[in-house]
């Protein structure tokens, strides 16, 4: 692979593997915006990142159909045919907290920490509206998949870089899965996929296929190798890639993630009660994640592994896509050892009542990791 025309990366992020380009911000710098400035965006490439010319950039949209010829935009062609739209929406990898996986046993994959997510405001033309411009009646498609294609560049295990989401979630009228040109009122940037990306809030980051130039409409998932043969749960007795094989088309792909929580910072602040001036609290403050379009209604943290849990304030949350920021104050015993270091637990719940458990679910790949969770805290006088 050619990795010679590789663009300028933000020098924010800490880089978990060089070529392709893989690197995550500290968690404790991701939670002090609610909207992620880029340059806090994670980058997650499985190919090189080109810097792509607008003017002869083009997408190629095709309906159902054998014989449907595609209809091909340049982006400005899409900026003249079809409404601008916005949304806000969190992106998160599936690999996120990996690294705490791999520590329960080893996986393979970058060993993410908890910073392969942000929230932005993205903006672009509503997925739906192509595809009604190109004839597809969704009544007479059920079952099938949108499948999204970038030939840009080569990846590691396939000629081009593609993924699908069920159809239906493309034509909800409040879908609002994007073909987006701008993230926060600007235009991508290279590492962002400029100039057009998928945006499929709620579901996970592999379907957001950057520098999208390939569109159609399948009754199968999309063929490539990032939908067929990654991005799966595989059960937990597979420990190798030759015991995976056999297991990759049995397994359905991920679309959701589960709810999920972190602690991303913790400082200990003499706590502001004026009944007892002397006494300390620790300070925290983290992230929560939905599954899909319910978002999160509490978040809960504890200082006794679990024994006891006090609410987090929710400081930040926006519509049905956007991740939620939280933070707490929890008073530290006085006097005791434990007033000195400990570990603190965050859990997270949904308005569905969905939530999070002690421990996560194993899986060779890593993905879709969501126990509570732990930060270790200690103060030093
Ligand atoms: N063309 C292309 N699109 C891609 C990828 C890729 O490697 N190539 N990676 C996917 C994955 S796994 C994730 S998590 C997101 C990451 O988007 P970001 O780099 O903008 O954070 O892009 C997705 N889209
Ligand atoms: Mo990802």
């Amino acid at each position: 692979m050619d990795f010679t025309h590789e663009v300028a990366h933000s020098d924010q992020l800490i880089v978990q593997a060089a070529e392709p380009f893989n690197a995550e911000p500290i968690a404790a710098a991701l939670v002090q915006f609610p909207i992620t400035p880029d340059e806090l965006v994670y980058c997650r490439n499985h190919g090189p990142v080109l810097e792509l010319d607008e003017d002869a950039f083009t997408v190629a949209v095709s309906g159902p159909g054998e014989d449907a010829q595609p209809r091909t935009f340049t982006l400005a062609g899409l900026r003249d045919a079809f409404p601008r739209a916005e949304v806000v929406a969190a992106l998160q990898c599936a690999g996120n907290r990996r690294k705490e996986m791999n520590e329960v046993k080893p996986v393979r994959g970058v060993l993410w920490d908890d910073g392969v997510i942000c929230n932005a405001r993205w903006a672009g033309v509503r997925l739906r509206d192509l595809l009604r411009a190109v004839d597809v009646d969704e009544t007479q498609l059920a079952g099938w998949h949108v499948c999204f294609a970038s030939h840009i560049t080569e990846c590691q295990d396939d000629t081009d870089y593609g993924g699908s989401i069920p159809l239906d979630i493309a034509m909800d009228p409040q879908g609002d899965v994007l073909l987006a040109y701008e993230m926060n009122d600007l235009p991508l940037t290279p590492d962002r996929g400029y100039p057009l990306r998928v945006v499929a809030p709620g579901i996970l980051g592999a379907r957001w296929v950057k520098w999208v130039d390939t569109i159609y409409l399948s009754p199968d998932e999309s063929p490539n190798f990032y939908q067929q043969r990654d991005y799966k749960v595989l059960p937990p007795h597979v420990n190798s890639k030759e015991q995976a094989a056999p297991e990759w088309p049995k397994i359905p792909s991920l679309t959701t993630l589960p709810v999920n929580s972190v602690v991303a910072l913790t400082s200990v602040r003499p706590s502001r009660s004026p009944s007892e001036p002397d006494r300390q609290a620790l300070y925290v403050q983290g992230y929560a994640i939905a599954c899909g379009a319910v978002q999160i209604a509490a978040v809960d943290v504890s200082l006794d592994d679990g024994a006891t849990w006090a609410p987090a304030r929710i400081t930040y949350q926006e519509g049905r896509w956007s991740w939620t920021l939280w933070e707490a104050s929890l008073p530290l015993p006085l006097g005791s050892p434990h007033a000195r270091a400990g570990v603190v637990l965050s859990r997270a719940t949904d308005r569905d009542g969905r939530g999070q458990e002690r421990d996560g679910v194993w899986n060779f790949r890593g993905v879709a990791y969501n126990p509570w969770g732990r930060r270790a805290w200690q103060y030093v006088c």
